[in-house]
Parts: structure tokens; sequence; C-alpha cells
């Protein structure tokens, strides 16, 4: 769980700015069954980087419950959803048991600091305009593959154009809601 949550936190260095961007969508879209999959993306991995993380948004247009887990990856062994929460200060995360829940006409949005697809075990390093496919599997609406677009490392969002642009490489730390302590995690923000 070690290497994994550190590669979280490296993650978690451009929340402030992925919330920032308005993320225009240029990776392609998911249906199934009454389940809309938008804006699949994954981030690059560092040298060395032994896991990964992949994000979306999922809307449930049925009217009734859905839950969906990962079943595979064609980047990693595993493929495992995780939710994460802030506790003193430190954010941990864990496994979200039974697939994560998406209620009749709800949205749920992975992203970096929240929910999100972790990649464990690479097999092979994320570089940033290749694809990572995974499977996907909702409980009701079935089996899905889900093709993410890799982003660069330090891109807060797919389809965010440069444009010259340098906000994302900037590390405004302290707009990070659970960035409020010093010395703890959370000040581990450069890769
Ligand atoms: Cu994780």
């Amino acid at each position: 769980m070690s290497l994994a949550s550190t590669t979280c936190k490296l993650m978690m260095a451009t929340t402030a700015m992925a919330l920032a961007a308005s993320a225009s969508a240029r990776a392609k879209d998911f249906d199934i069954g009454s389940i809309h999959i938008s804006q699949p993306w994954a981030r690059a991995t560092p040298k060395g980087a032994s896991s990964g993380a992949a994000y979306m948004t999922i809307t449930n247009n049925g009217t009734t419950p859905d839950r969906v887990s990962c079943v595979s990856s064609d980047a990693s062994e595993q493929c495992v959803i995780h939710s994460m929460t802030t506790e003193n200060g430190v954010m941990k995360m864990r496994p979200v048991a039974g697939g994560l829940e998406i209620k009749p006409g709800q949205t749920v949005t992975l992203q970096p600091s929240g929910l999100h697809m972790m990649l464990e075990h690479l097999k092979h390093p994320l570089t940033a305009g290749g694809t990572v496919s995974a499977k996907l599997k909702f409980e009701n609406a079935g089996t899905i593959d889900v093709q993410y677009p890799i982003a660069a490392i330090g891109t807060a969002a797919p389809g965010v154009t440069q444009g010259g642009g340098t906000m994302m490489d900037s590390h405004s730390g302290n707009s990070m809601q659970m960035n409020s302590r010093p010395g703890d995690t959370m000040q581990m923000n450069k890769p």
C-alpha cells in the first residue's frame, strides 16, 4: 500500500489545476445500457512508478442504482477503484468495497485527490500521448472496455490545450483544500 499511496500523493500536486481547468473533452465517451462515461483520462507516470491512476465521469441515466468495479487493465496487473479521504490532515485511500455505487440520475466524477482508478503493479510506464485500456464491470449495465488517453505528468486534465500557458507547472499548493497543515504528506508535491 505504501508504494501506491506515494503515487497518489504525487498525483495530488496538480489537483488545484485540474479543478480549475475547464477540460474540453477530446477523449471519446462511452455508453453501456443507461450508463454514460465521459472524459476518461489517465496521468502519465514517472520513471519507476509502480502504479498509476485513471479518471472519468460516470452518469447513471437509468432508474436503478448500479455498481461499477474495474476488472482489468492492459497496463497493470491489477485495477482497483479507490476512494480518498482526509484523516487528521493526511490523505488516505482505500479500495471501494463491492463496487462504486452510482445512483439513478447521479453523476460521479473520478478525479485527482478523489475517487480514482488505481492501476497497480504497472507492466510499463504510462506514457503521455498513449492510451490505457481498462475493462469496467457494471453490475446491471454490463462490461465495457474504456480507453483512457494518457495526459502528461504535469497535466491537469485531458484535452486542455497548452496554448503556451504554463499554469500547469506552478505549484500553488495552498489552493488545495486538504493541504492545510505544514509537514503533512501533502507537502510532497513535486514529482
Ligand atoms: Cu489509489
